[in-house]
């Protein structure tokens, strides 16, 4: 290859697992021509060798990488995000030219994505983050994407990212999330509610193991009997894969040898950095990233190991229905979940000015995508019913199963609290569903409190106005005062 034709309409930068898998799902689609780059040589040398098929075109620098790719350029990084993402970044932007467009298909923070999309503007590239989940296998056979960036780059990259992204039910999942920081945004939403669903998942199976002294193989059968109901889902089939597995050195069930300490690589406690900074309860999320925490804390687990427990074990008659329970828990503890996901993208798009089209973001998370389900169809009905819905959970859909399974979800959480089995996410999000529905709550308490030692003032059910009590003195004469 001279590397002075250009020949390929899209190029990747960065070759390790990910990058490999999206290069050789490009290559596969009709007419796409895949342009190859990585800083290290022979990480291209060995794909190519690998892949005859795939009709790659090496570069062995970035000039030759920009000189083989057709206008306008396009590229994806797929490398590890944080400064090897500004390096290529910086690199890309020198041998590029007004009108091409760079994607960073990274796990970026969004943040970070709206500072390198304004900075890469200035130089007429278009720069757009995409967030792509599925993991290895979704990047080969087709991921969900999520792609933020300007209008003018979709035109171009739109065609080819739908060449490449998982289908469901007949379509390509991916759209154009919005400007600048909104692909990776979304991204980062999906990764919380993927660790709330992971964790109340996680949760189900412990309780059911402690309650009805089932094994992991018998376990197995029924979280795939659940994945033929509604509860169909990737996850919670590949966690009958996982309970069903023996260990092969020792012949005991793999969940039993994997050492219990969860870890994670920061999306999850960036959703919820993001949520608390906008204000909103996304606390099941929260309580998923903190029960890995939890988890990771061996010395503290040891040294708490002989602290006292109930003297209630899990007394369970019906094992049938005591699953049952557990199946109707998740499902309403999964509900909050993608409702205070959903709640963090809406608070997010105000926030950041993206127009977040919510029922086009559960399309395109129907496939690929590791939190890809059955219920997402009812999430896209819901907001096509009334796209101003202030909550998921109230969607007639949503609420009628949650109004079906909530005596279940409850008694799950008392079983649970009565035998000390840590159930947070179910426990939290049933806490979320009270307060939410709560005609009264003591936030009342709260506000008098917070205008007793700071004069925060608060405001009256009977009347307009911001009001402070003068608390000194003889506080059975209070006074209000309205401050307006
Ligand atoms: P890694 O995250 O392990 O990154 C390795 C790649 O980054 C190699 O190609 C390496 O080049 C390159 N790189 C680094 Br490190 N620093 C660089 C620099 N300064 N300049 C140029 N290249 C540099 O790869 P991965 O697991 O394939 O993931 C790629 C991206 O996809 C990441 O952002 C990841 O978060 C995201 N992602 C991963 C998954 C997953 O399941 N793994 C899922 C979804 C998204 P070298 O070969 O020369 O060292």
């Amino acid at each position: 290859m001279s590397g002075t034709e250009a020949q390929a309409n899209i190029g990747v930068v960065g070759l390790a697992v990910m990058g490999s898998n999206l290069a050789r799902n490009l290559a596969s689609r009709e007419g796409n021509t895949v342009a190859i780059f990585n800083r290290s040589h022979e990480k291209t040398e060995a794909l190519v060798e690998e892949h005859p098929e795939a009709g790659f075109l090496p570069a062995t620098s970035y000039e030759e990488f920009a000189a083989t790719l057709s206008k306008p350029r396009t590229a994806i990084i797929m490398v590890k995000a944080g400064a090897g993402t500004d390096a290529v970044i910086d690199e890309l932007v020198r041998v590029f030219e007004p009108g091409d467009i760079i994607v960073d298909g990274g796990n970026a923070l969004f943040t970070d994505t709206i500072r390198r999309e304004k900075a890469v503007r200035e130089t007429g590239i278009n720069f757009v983050g995409a967030g792509i989940s599925g993991g290895e296998e979704g990047a080969l056979n087709g991921p969900s994407i999520m792609p933020g960036g300007s209008d003018e780059s979709w035109v171009t990259l739109g065609p080819i990212l739908k060449s490449i992204a998982a289908v469901a039910e007949g379509e390509p999942c991916v759209t154009h999330v919005g400007h600048d920081g909104a692909g990776h945004f979304v991204k980062m939403i999906h990764n919380g509610i993927e660790y709330a669903d992971m964790q109340l998942i996680a949760e189900a199976y412990d309780l059911i193991r402690k309650g009805t002294g089932k094994t992991p193989a018998e376990i197995a059968d029924i979280f795939a009997e659940w994945n033929r109901g509604e509860l169909e889902s990737y996850l919670i089939e590949i966690t009958a894969e996982v309970l069903r597995q023996t260990d092969a050195a020792t012949g005991r069930p793999l969940v039993d040898v994997i050492l219990d300490q969860a870890g994670a690589k920061g999306t999850g406690a960036w959703t919820v950095q993001t949520a608390l900074d906008l204000g909103v309860p996304v606390s099941g999320i929260a309580e998923a990233v903190f029960a890995r925490s939890l988890s990771s804390k061996p010395a503290q687990r040891a040294a708490a190991a002989d602290l006292p427990g109930p003297d209630e074990t899990l007394d369970i008659h019906d094992a049938d229905a005591f699953v049952e329970d557990v199946r109707q828990a998740l499902y309403a503890s999964k509900i909050i979940a993608y409702s205070q996901g959903f709640d963090a993208i809406v608070a997010g798009a105000e926030q950041y000015g993206w127009d977040i089209k919510k029922g086009d973001i559960a399309a395109i998370w129907r496939g690929g995508c590791i939190i890809r389900a059955q219920f997402l169809n009812r999430i896209t009905e819901a907001y096509a019913a009334d796209p101003g819905l202030v909550a998921l959970v109230t969607a007639p859909y949503f609420a009628d199963a949650v109004a079906r399974t909530q005596q279940a979800w409850r008694r799950v959480v008392v079983a649970a609290t009565e035998a000390g089995i840590p159930a947070p996410a179910f426990a939290s999000s049933l806490a979320y569903y009270d307060g939410l529905r709560a005609d009264r709550l003591p936030a009342a308490l709260v506000q008098g409190q917070r205008d007793f030692f700071g004069a925060h003032t608060y405001k009256r059910i009977d009347r307009e106005g911001t009001f402070h009590t003068l608390w000194s003195g003889d506080r059975s004469e209070v006074e209000a005062v309205d401050t307006h």
